[in-house]
């Protein structure tokens, strides 16, 4: 965590930016000056389709609260972070704002529920009383990239641009493509660490995880 005299000149600095950036940095500055006021950090979740990243987001929370399946599930970036009641909030990309159940999430989130998102969200904060975003981590659960649906690509490049860290989920079977490598240096560029999480490891032998640790290396 910055000093208080550290937070106070970023936010200052962030103050002087702000008048001299476009409306879409303008936003981006806007969320980093909120996350700096409330000592939160934005942990984002990335990499392609059904390697499993809902299903990590859910183990880190402790909790199933974000729908996981066999075929293309996240469709919406989704926001986890702390607050009571527990509710979720939709945002729309016209700009409208509405707070519905957590009971909702799956309408809203998902490919099913809301097909190549024609309820046009531009995204989803889920508020919850679990440990770790009541620690100050906010975590972000993107859509897969690379699926059939590249309307889910561009959602999840879009969330890129927002985020201080970035866990990017690998499995060694398919083992890392070239697209995923492309998509790896750019969320290296946007976040100050980048975490490569080697998923599904119990589908290997001890021997195949310590050859796909190595070569993901
Ligand atoms: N064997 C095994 N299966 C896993 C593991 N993690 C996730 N899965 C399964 O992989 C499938 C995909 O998981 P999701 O969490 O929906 O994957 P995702 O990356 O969020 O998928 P999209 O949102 O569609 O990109 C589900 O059937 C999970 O149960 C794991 O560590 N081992
Ligand atoms: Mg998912």
């Amino acid at each position: 965590m910055p000093t208080p005299d550290r937070r106070a000149l970023l936010h200052n600095v962030l103050g002087e930016l702000h008048g001299l950036v476009s409306p879409a940095e303008r936003e981006r500055i806007d969320g980093l000056r909120e996350r700096l006021a409330a000592d939160r950090i934005r942990v984002l979740v990335a990499g392609e389709a059904k390697r499993g990243k809902s299903t990590i987001v859910n183990a880190l929370l402790g909790r199933d609260v974000l729908p996981t399946g066999v075929t293309p599930v996240t469709a919406v970036a989704t926001v986890l972070r702390h607050g009571t009641p527990e509710r979720l909030t939709a945002r729309f990309a016209d700009g409208r704002r509405e707070d519905r159940g957590l009971e909702e999430l799956p309408a809203l989130v998902t490919e099913r529920g809301n097909p190549g998102n024609r309820l046009g969200l531009s995204n989803v904060t889920v508020h919850l009383d679990a440990e770790l975003p009541a620690r100050g981590v906010e975590i972000v659960d993107t859509p897969g990239t690379g699926s059939v649906y590249e309307h889910n690509t561009a959602e999840a490049e879009r969330a890129l641009e927002t985020m201080d860290a970035a866990v990017f989920v690998l499995t060694a079977d398919p083992p890392l493509s070239a697209a995923e490598r492309t998509l790896l240096r750019r969320a290296t560029r946007h976040s100050v660490t980048t975490f490569v999480l080697l998923n599904k490891a119990d589908r290997l032998s001890e021997a195949e995880r310590a050859e796909a640790a190595a070569w993901s290396n």
